[in-house]
């Protein structure tokens, strides 16, 4: 028995070592379903709480197109945390069970979440920061060892460089307006980056599961390594239209080839992911909301699923 468990352990790392894909029913070590299940469905419950700050503003959308481009968008973000959701049960949980921890307040979900679209320039600086974050994490992960997982990001992964595209369209238009508007922008900026650098996770040296999670390619880059391609690539989008970045430390370093910025202020990240950021309890009562007035569907889903089984 103890000689099986290794020999499948072997052939396990064997396979992740020649970058080949793991699928639901092979054999894998506990602790590697055990992390996915964690990621794969924290990813989830991101997507759908991620949808409550833009879809606040669905209604005061400032014209026709740029409603229908933002009605399209939220829709995609759910599309998203269901494939997530599948994907997550593909690994023997219950998405019953993962959404319960989510409505009580159990599981995480990404700490960007937790901030407020005051105006509509935050919702180009959503989708500009938060979605170009959520591009430049969610690529690699295409090349993720898992293969339902992987297959998911793969087609997320398009649809979020169709968001990043409109929410920087959107913060261009605003810096060709009026002084009003560079400064709701200019605001909107000011507000987002930090927390949208938060969204890559702790530095390396507090990041408890990067190490493990790369060695079975989970993970390719380390959340720095991610972090420092967002800067290098917002730098000069921000700078093109006029923006300025909200970081007196912020200088190109020829000698790594990348800016250094300043230190992000971790005492935040932690009170926001420990669940006392500005929205964290106004999140979860409209996402507990939605899911009460959603039962009805549920159940009528259920319902007409029975029937049909019970007809063929
Ligand atoms: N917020 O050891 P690490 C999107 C937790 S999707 C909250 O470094 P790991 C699309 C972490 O879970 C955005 N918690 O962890 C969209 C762990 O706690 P645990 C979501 C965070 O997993 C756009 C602990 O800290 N994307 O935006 C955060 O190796 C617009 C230690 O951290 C994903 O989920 C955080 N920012 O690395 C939707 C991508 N960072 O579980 C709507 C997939 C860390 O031990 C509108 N996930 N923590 O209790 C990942 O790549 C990774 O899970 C990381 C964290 C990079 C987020």
């Amino acid at each position: 028995m103890i000689e099986t468990q290794q020999h499948l352990r072997e052939e396990f790392d064997a396979y992740v070592a020649a970058d080949k894909k793991i699928e639901p029913k092979d054999w894998m070590p506990d602790a590697y379903r055990k992390t996915l299940i964690r990621q794969i469905s924290q990813h989830a419950h991101s997507e759908i709480v991620g949808m409550l700050p833009e879809g606040k503003w669905i209604t005061r959308a400032p014209s026709l197109q740029r409603k229908a481009i933002l009605l399209a968008k939220v829709q995609d973000e759910a599309g998203h945390g269901l494939y997530l959701y599948s994907a997550a049960e593909t690994l023997g949980v219950d998405r019953a069970d993962l959404v319960d921890d989510l409505l009580s307040g159990k599981a995480k979900y990404s700490s960007i979440f937790n901030y407020p679209s005051l105006t509509w320039a935050d919702i180009g600086a959503i989708g500009w920061l938060v979605d170009g974050a959520a591009i430049m994490n969610q690529v690699p992960l295409c090349r993720c060892s898992y293969g339902p997982y992987a297959r998911a990001m793969t087609r997320v992964c398009k649809e979020e460089s169709f968001h990043q595209r409109q929410g920087y369209s959107i913060m261009m238009q605003l810096m060709k307006g009026t002084d009003a508007q560079k400064e709701m922008a200019q605001d909107a900026l000011n507000r987002w980056w930090w927390p949208s650098l938060m969204m890559f996770g702790p530095s390396d040296s507090e990041s408890m599961h990067s190490s493990q999670n790369m060695k079975w390619n989970i993970k390719r880059f380390s959340n720095d390594e991610l972090r420092q391609r967002m800067v290098d690539m917002t730098v000069p989008q921000a700078e093109c239209i006029g923006l300025k970045m909200p970081d007196p430390d912020l200088k190109w370093n020829e000698e790594k080839g990348g800016h250094d910025f300043g230190e992000i202020d971790w005492t935040e990240f932690y009170d926001v992911i420990a669940g006392n950021g500005i929205c964290n309890k106004e999140r979860l009562e409209d996402r507990n909301k939605a899911h009460d007035d959603g039962e009805w569907v549920r159940d009528a889903a259920v319902a007409y699923s029975e029937k049909r089984n019970a007809n063929t």
